[in-house]
């Protein structure tokens, strides 16, 4: 296509006249109904539908300009997207959130009223969900060509309520209603096959055929992805799973055989039905494998189709395709797709590994062994046994370069193989992930060296170019301008211009800012002003946020330890000159992860107990907000002043809430982990609380003997925190947080908790003075301007996916 000659399409209308008639037409013609029938359903569809065709027209000229370019592409393998609320996004990005205000008056509603009808798609669990999301809206913003790849669950991250304290779950029908967001593309379904058996093909050592026991469809949808300030709109590609024609048993239903008629259609529709709650342990499920299996395949497809529509042969695939596969999750590609070119396409085995290892790269996000996936082999056999056939081909010519290496080394060899022996045979996804991948990273510095030095440590001796380091990054647009526009026009003032957002780094230009008697004053009067609105407690008291998954490794109980010696100190002399304090929690526990959710209702237990005393409630008050989701998430971030970023040092990967946090101006208190160490280094050690135990540290300690009983002997504030768990003050709730404190405490709570509480005073002392603690505020903003989700990307881009920009010329 010659894009001078144009992709012929009438550019919509930019103004408020025009905006109102297209809200009309849309309400008319797309949702059929009228002006005085429409409720505010109808009127919310209809303003997301006009919203969308202003997305939808840059999104057909940038497939011109990327069909035109024909480039180098990168393709996002995610399981999880946490793309958050679409249509206040959406207004901004496409610059109509005036436009829109004014018209919906014609409807008699109001803006606001109408964003709260939409629901944001929870299709992640937490911080690696949104990571994929910051990441392809940074994508876009940078005009990288991409789609990211997921799974269209019809059931989300479960809704968190709670009930006499505890967590309770409801399932997520977050499109119950409908989503005005996304375009199914039915002709783009695909087929995918699970079980059956494998024949040989006569004539060839390698190639066989897989003829599958079962068949499933897939249908994309796609929601759009507009980049900020730039004319690029991509996609991510959502699969949902559905039966076949020939899965209704229209002889059954005719018997009144209704259940077993749609058997296999409910069977096949299943496998996109709901979010896997991760982080709990109940892992070797089948639905999960073939979840993960379903959308590698469906993606994998799709992704040759694409590459078809300029290429021909497979000499340029790996030149023209970049993998990025988000943790181990969607690994089966690399066994897939040797699995299309050897078996589907008939390349040979050398051709297709080398095409196959130098198209993929993968993200580790954690190092956790308990997290890192393994399947047992005789599921994977049953499931996938063409795949298990590759797998086997894939280690046995891996461990004979291991063995090529490293002669005789055979503990090597058993500690890398991808299959695991003895009693534990299993496939370790993570060592297939390295073995079928041009690049490995990190997601943090620390975490990036320690994967180098511990778990991975055999791959990076055999491969030590393969191994980099990507620090995360967030949305600036999202987590700054549309969390905190108070805040975002206070900077625009400050800088100038609001070029910022595009280019985070000039953050820096507020360090002059940060001695301004007046630019100070107006900095403390918009994080007041966004805690009124929160809403959440005296907005003068200090608010002290801990929001993020619950897990034992991030240490929601050392803050309530801190918590607990608070209140003791504070019944101990009611008259003494407390600062205030607002304690905030938020965050989800995995259903089956019991010891997660004892915290949280020890968390409210003890809220309770000290809201019910008239002695220490003035000073201290504890909250759990519900149901922490993006959009929460996007009214604490902007009201917190203390960030609590507390994990055993060496166990949070990275941390994208700690940067968020930073870019709003709350102060970090926290260890030495995850970018907490790149967030200090940047801010300066002056303005960031740290304590604890560094990782080194730590794993000393976990190897010469831990004994938490010691801290509690030792420490009579500590003592005295535990034993009020014991002694029932909080209504007898938290025995077993407790007992697992004081019997072996994983994760060396007690051993951090008086270096935790000394730091705190320093906190209570910096809070006291009003000018250091909004400098620090300021400061921390100023010099967070690396946390940027395009930096993110420009690092991506050049260490691992070697891809340039294509632009979109906007006059096509
Ligand atoms: C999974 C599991 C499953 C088994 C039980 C324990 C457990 C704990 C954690 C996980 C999640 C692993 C993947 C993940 O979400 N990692 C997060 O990725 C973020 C984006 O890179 C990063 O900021 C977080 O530090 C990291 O925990």
């Amino acid at each position: 296509m010659d894009l001078r000659q144009g992709i012929g399409l009438r550019r919509l209308g930019t103004t408020a006249d025009e905006f109102q008639q297209d809200l009309l037409s849309s309400l008319y013609y797309r949702r059929g109904t009228t002006v005085e029938s429409a409720s505010p359903r109808d009127a919310y569809e209809a303003l997301a539908l006009t919203v969308r065709d202003r997305l939808a027209e840059r999104r057909a000229r940038t497939a011109a300009a990327h069909f035109a370019s024909n480039p180098r592409w990168v393709y996002y393998l995610s399981a999880e997207y946490l793309l958050g609320a679409q249509l206040e996004q959406n207004l901004l990005y496409s610059g109509t959130g005036e436009l829109a205000s004014q018209s919906l008056k014609v409807l008699g509603r109001t803006l606001e009223e109408i964003e709260d009808l939409d629901v944001e798609p929870g299709l992640g669990n937490g911080g690696l969900g949104r990571l994929a999301a910051c990441l392809v809206d940074a994508m876009a913003t940078r005009d990288i060509p991409a789609v990211g790849y997921g799974i269209r669950y019809d059931f989300g991250i479960f809704r968190q309520s709670l009930e006499g304290g505890a967590q309770a779950e409801r399932p997520d029908d977050w499109a119950f209603q409908g989503n005005p967001w996304e375009f199914p593309a039915p002709d783009d379904r695909q087929t995918v096959g699970f079980y059956g058996h494998t024949e040989p093909v006569p004539g060839s050592p390698t190639r066989k055929s897989w003829v599958p026991g079962e068949i499933v469809l897939g249908e994309p949808s796609h929601m759009l992805v507009p980049g900020y300030r730039t004319e690029t709109v991509n996609i991510v590609r959502l699969w949902r799973a559905r039966g076949s024609e020939a899965s209704f048993d229209l002889s059954r239903f005719s018997a009144g055989q209704y259940a077993e008629a749609v058997q296999e259609a409910v069977r096949a529709e299943n496998i996109s039905k709901v979010l896997y709650p991760d982080d709990s342990t109940e892992l070797g499920r089948e639905l999960r494998l073939k979840q993960q299996y379903f959308l590698v395949s469906c993606s994998l497809r799709d992704i040759i189709r694409r590459f078809r529509l300029r290429n021909e042969g497979w000499d340029d695939f790996a030149e023209k395709t970049v993998i990025q596969l988000n943790d181990t999750h969607p690994t089966i590609a690399i066994p897939e797709l040797m699995r299309l070119l050897v078996d589907e396409y008939g390349l040979d085995w050398d051709k297709a590994w080398s095409i196959t290892r130098s198209t993929f790269a993968y993200t580790c996000h954690t190092l956790l062994p308990e997290a890192l996936e393994t399947w047992p082999v005789p599921l994977f056999e049953r499931l996938l046994p063409r795949h298990l056939e590759i797998i086997y081909l894939i280690n046995m010519f891996f461990l004979r370069e291991v063995e090529a290496r490293f002669p005789g080394d055979s503990d090597r060899l058993r500690r890398m193989s991808i299959i695991g022996e003895g009693s534990e045979r299993r496939v370790r996804m993570a060592h297939l992930a390295v073995v079928g991948t041009e690049a490995v990273n990190g997601v943090a510095e620390l975490h990036s060296k320690l994967l180098r030095e511990t778990v991975l440590q055999d791959f990076a001796d055999l491969w030590p170019a393969k191994f980099q380091n990507v620090t995360n990054g967030v949305s600036p647009r999202r987590f700054m301008k549309l969390a905190n526009p108070r805040l975002s026009d206070l900077i625009t003032e400050g800088l100038g211009d609001d070029g910022w957002l595009n280019d985070l780094d000039r953050l820096a230009g507020l360090e002059r800012l940060a001695g301004d008697a007046s630019f100070m004053e107006r900095w403390r009067a918009v994080k007041r002003a966004n805690k009124v609105d929160l809403a959440a407690g005296d907005p003068d008291s200090l608010t002290d946020v801990m929001i993020k998954r619950f897990h034992e490794y991030k240490r929601q109980q050392l803050k309530l330890l801190h918590v607990i010696t608070m209140y003791h100190r504070i019944r101990a002399n009611p008259a003494g000159d407390w600062v205030p304090r607002t304690v905030l929690f938020a965050g989800k526990a995995a259903p089956a992860y019991h010891a997660a959710k004892n915290i949280i209702r020890l968390i409210n237990a003890v809220g309770a107990t000290i809201a019910a005393d008239p002695v220490v409630a003035p000073h201290l008050r504890v909250v759990f907000a519900e149901n922490y989701n993006v959009t929460l998430a996007e009214r604490i971030i902007p009201a917190a002043d203390l960030s609590e970023q507390i994990s055993l040092a060496g166990k949070e990967a990275s941390g994208t809430g700690n940067m968020k946090l930073a870019l709003n101006g709350a102060i970090t208190i926290g260890t030495l982990d995850g970018a907490n160490i790149e967030i200090r280094a940047r801010v300066g050690e002056e303005n960031f609380f740290l304590f604890g135990l560094d990782a080194f540290q730590a794993a000393e300690v976990q190897i010469s003997g831990y004994h938490p009983r010691e801290h509690y002997d030792r420490d009579a504030e500590l003592k005295a925190a535990i034993d009020a768990i014991t002694a029932g003050t909080f209504g007898g709730v938290g025995r077993e947080v407790a007992d697992s404190l004081l019997g072996w405490d994983e994760y060396l709570t007690l051993a951090d908790y008086r270096s935790y509480l000394d730091c705190q005073e320093e906190v209570e002392r910096a809070w006291r003075d009003p000018e250091r603690w909004t400098r620090l505020s300021i400061l921390n903003t100023a010099h967070s301007g690396f946390f940027s989700a395009d930096r993110t990307i420009a690092d991506y881009a050049a260490r691992i996916w070697r891809v340039a920009p294509v632009p979109v010329p906007k006059d096509i």
